[in-house]
């Protein structure tokens, strides 16, 4: 895929503040600190487009990424960390819900998920959701050099498993730092956005 532009054109607390919904939109979910950011600098060979950092949970904003002018990367804030206040969950719904349930634009969802450790209960939750809605999406094991290549047919098929998908079903061994995988993720996106 060749990037001719990339920019952040900005961050939504609340649908009034989303664009206007001329172009797809692909989303980024998974749990705090799995490499929602990173993947998106990744795919876009931008060091630091997106903003990355050690600190999970504070902010409750989708951020939009507009792509070659004609299409939206969103990454949205990542779910399942401990120390966030019951207050900051109730913004994470409200934000994110009616998102993927009404967004007319959205196209595709990538599920990003620590091939480090089983998924959560938030990354079962959010793949049964996304099952329910028939939206398209790839489940990625990111983090995926932490892994000797020996081991990772065994995450994957515990991820696989975990999140109760079928054998065919596309699980992609990432590396948002060493860029394994880009292609293969770049083909899904591709597909969906006609491209
Ligand atoms: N080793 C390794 N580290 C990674 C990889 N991807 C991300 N990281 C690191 O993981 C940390 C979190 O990355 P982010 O991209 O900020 O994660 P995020 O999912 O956007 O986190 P939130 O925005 O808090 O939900 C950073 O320190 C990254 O450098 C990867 O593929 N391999
Ligand atoms: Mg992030």
């Amino acid at each position: 895929m060749k990037i001719n532009s990339a920019y952040y054109w900005g961050a939504a607390a609340k649908k009034q503040d989303f664009p206007a919904e001329n172009w797809p939109e692909i989303i980024l979910v998974g749990r705090s600190n799995v490499g929602k950011s990173s993947l998106i600098n990744c795919l876009l060979r931008r060091r630091r487009l997106a903003h990355t950092s050690n600190t999970p949970g504070k902010t409750c904003l989708l951020h939009f990424y507009a792509i070659n002018d004609s299409f939206f990367l969103v990454d949205a804030p990542g779910y399942g960390y401990a120390r966030v206040s019951k207050e900051k969950r109730r913004q994470w719904a409200f934000l994110l819900e009616p998102y993927l349930e009404k967004r007319k634009t959205l196209l595709g969802a990538l599920q990003l998920v620590d091939m480090r450790h089983p998924p959560i209960a938030g990354d079962e939750v959010m793949v049964r959701w996304l099952k329910s809605k028939n939206l398209p999406f790839i489940v990625i094991a990111n983090k995926c050099d932490k892994i000797s290549r020996g081991q990772q047919p065994r995450h994957l098929e515990m991820i696989r498993s975990r999140l109760d998908l079928v054998p065919d079903f596309p699980v992609i061994s990432f590396s948002a730092l060493k860029g394994q995988g880009r292609d293969e993720v770049w083909q899904y996106l591709k597909s969906w956005l006609l491209l």
